[in-house]
């Protein structure tokens, strides 16, 4: 009688083992499946009922950041890598010359204002599969004539885009811009927004609400808050206007020294 109970025993351990074990691999089956995995996961099937408790661990799956960071320069001089051969430094300001206002929010960017200088904007972005338009809004106010100062998009170090700062491309206003960078879509790039001055003639190319978008006519993130029409009167610099932008941060005195006479 007690072989038989502890044969029964036994019987009913094996039994709950194996039962458990196939619940256990048909839970790693489905679970496989929700995840998206094609194969289910092996395991090896527990040796007793206990070992069948079997803890999932959470698999979090991150998607790139689909937006530019501090694209609209609202966080202030942070996220974008500034950088100026002669140290005009900052780029991304609350002030600005003539009046002009920043597109959105208090904080936009200024490139340019000075003479012979390479000054540009840069970060890592990954390129959204979905949305592989580059779009920013600038307002470029130059004096030179076409074909000395420019304004160009890199990514990776290879200019996508560029376009002269001059009189005749003045925009006396807050103007949009797109960029089809769908080359780039779905992968990290250093995506680098850069001015070159040559060293007469001064230009500026001011710069606000940097996002991907879906194509060339979706409206970018960055409501327009109504300022855009700023009294600078981009027209009437002249070469005889001082070109220098402060190195520090005076912008009274930029503004005073790029302001017509
Ligand atoms: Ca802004």
């Amino acid at each position: 009688m007690m072989k038989i109970t502890r044969f029964a025993k036994l019987s009913f351990l094996v039994c709950a083992a194996l039962l458990a074990g196939q619940a256990a691999q048909t839970a790693q089956t489905a679970h496989a499946q929700d995840i998206g995995l094609t194969e289910p996961m092996t395991a090896t099937a527990p040796q007793n009922a206990r070992a069948a408790a079997l803890v999932y661990l959470p698999i979090t799956v991150r998607a790139p950041a689909a937006t530019v960071a501090n694209g609209d320069f609202e966080a202030g001089r942070t996220a974008w890598i500034e950088h100026s051969n002669k140290g005009a430094l900052p780029l991304i300001r609350t002030t600005f010359t003539g009046g002009l206002r920043p597109r959105s929010g208090a904080h936009a960017a200024w490139l340019g204002g000075v003479y012979s200088d390479i000054q540009y904007l840069e970060q890592m972005v990954a390129v959204p599969s979905n949305q592989s338009y580059l779009a920013y809004w600038h307002w470029i106010a130059s004096s030179d004539f076409c074909g000395y100062d420019y304004v160009s998009i890199r990514a990776n170090g290879a200019e996508v885009a560029k376009y002269d700062l001059c009189s005749s491309t003045n925009t006396s206003a807050w103007t949009k811009k797109t960029f089809n960078l769908s080359a780039y879509a779905g992968q990290q790039v250093m995506l680098q927004i850069r001015v070159r001055t040559d060293s007469s003639k001064n230009s500026n190319f001011f710069l606000d609400d940097v996002a991907f978008q879906a194509g060339t006519n979706a409206a970018t993130s960055g409501a327009d808050d109504g300022r855009a029409e700023a009294e600078i009167q981009v027209e009437s610099f002249t070469q005889d206007a001082p070109a220098e932008k402060p190195m520090s941060d005076l912008p009274e005195d930029a503004a005073s020294a790029l302001k017509p006479e």
